[in-house]
């Protein structure tokens, strides 16, 4: 029977403890970095009240959902909440995934400062675990004070904003345990405002089960997976031998600013063995394509032309109903992560490469010098959206555009 699930959420000005004896100036929602996370059952409605005691506006974005567009938190459906002011959120979570909500106004210093929080959608069928948890990656960039480095720099702009902190909810390398001999399931989240994260545990094999709207068709074996800013995805993660100390990782990437160095993001510690009941099932998920991989696009999207027009792009609407085809194409330098407010998208191609597993996504990172080809079905919730570059520091420049989808 789907509830209602009633929560405040207060945003609030924070001491943001991300290491023993290290404090910095954060924003946290209920003064937790991240905000507490919010469960529901696929059919829930939620209504959450904003309450805003910052210095400066906010809203809610609601990254992921498939709900109204008037409960999107951008600024294009609602005026921002002003300092001491409040908002009601209403909507029904229609799909079992991983999500997260963050502000989306200011959003390059309030994400920095910690304004986000997982949401986790469960649906009737959900493969068994042994236990289960929820990581939200993100980094720090501190100036020698040791206070958050001042936003707005020129560099930025164009680089995006990455720190040398890296944090796993809120906190600086922390110990995660685990028993022996069970397996986890891992929602993840990329909060960063710029970071890629090419995650490893260790080098040892886990499975890929999930990305944005929820589970893939099967499950995918990997010893690593790319995390782009505003992505999600799920692991099976284990089983390990008792006494195991395990790193987990992020191994180099270049996303066209030169390669990171590998650092570690957390530890894992095994403890004593515990009795599994794990099981994942070969087949997790159907998912009908929307179009085959070779349909021609109905529309191409030039992410160059995109990260050079300024702010206030508007881009033609899109009707309910008529299947949109696009092709995002990347003739800049760097990666960018591409976001989609409000709806799903399947991806056809990559570089020219048919998709290798079905998936619903909303945020696609689309590699320097190459073309990603969507599908995606604007369903009757007519309004006003937009899709942007997830690297915050991008968006922020105008690496953005509004479009309305009309009835
Ligand atoms: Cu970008």
């Amino acid at each position: 029977m789907a509830g209602t699930i009633g929560l405040e959420l207060e945003a609030r000005e924070v001491d943001w403890e991300f290491a023993p004896g290290r404090k910095i100036r954060g924003f946290g929602y209920n003064g937790e970095i991240p905000g507490p996370t919010i469960e529901a059952e696929v059919g829930d409605t939620l209504e959450i009240r904003l309450s805003n005691r910052l210095p400066q506006a906010t809203t809610i974005h609601w990254h992921g959902i498939r709900l109204q567009a008037d409960m999107d938190g951008t600024q294009a459906v609602q005026p921002a909440v002003e300092p001491g002011g409040t908002f009601e959120y209403r909507f029904v979570v229609p799909d079992a995934g991983t999500y997260w909500y963050h502000s989306h106004t200011n959003e390059t210093e309030q994400l920095e400062r910690g304004l986000y929080g997982g949401l986790i959608v469960r649906g009737p069928d959900e493969p068994t675990f042994d236990g289960e948890r929820t990581l939200i990656l993100d980094d720090l960039k501190l100036g020698p004070d040791g206070d958050v480095a001042p936003f707005g720099d020129e560099h930025e702009h164009h680089a995006g904003r990455e720190g040398d902190i890296l944090l796993v909810n809120g906190e600086q390398q922390p110990e995660l345990q685990i028993p022996a001999g069970t397996i986890e399931r891992w929602r993840i989240v990329d909060a960063a405002n710029t970071r890629y994260v090419r995650l490893a545990v260790g080098g040892r094999p886990f499975t890929i089960i999930g990305s944005d709207g929820g589970l893939l068709t099967r499950p995918l074996a990997a010893e690593e997976v790319l995390i782009t800013p505003g992505e999600r995805v799920e692991l099976a993660v284990g089983p390990f031998d008792e006494n195991e100390e395990i790193e987990i990782e992020a191994l180099p990437y270049d996303r066209g600013k030169g390669e990171t160095e590998r650092a570690t993001l957390a530890t894992l510690r095994v403890g004593p063995a515990a009795p599994s009941h794990a099981h994942i099932p070969d087949a997790l998920r159907q998912i009908d394509p929307l179009v085959s991989a070779d349909a021609e696009p109905t529309r191409m999207i030039d992410l160059k032309a995109l990260m050079h027009a300024g702010k206030h792009q508007r881009a033609d609407p899109v009707r309910v109903g008529e299947l949109q085809v696009w092709d995002l194409v990347n003739e800049t330098g760097q990666d960018h992560p591409f976001h989609i407010h409000g709806f799903f998208f399947q991806i056809l191609r990559q570089d020219g490469d048919a998709a290798p597993v079905a998936v619903w996504k909303d945020t696609v990172n689309v590699p320097r010098k190459s073309r990603t080809r969507i599908a995606w079905l604007p369903d009757d919730r007519p309004g006003e959206w937009m899709y942007h570059c997830h690297i915050l520091e991008h968006h922020e420049m105008g690496m953005m555009a509004h479009f309305a989808v009309v009835p």
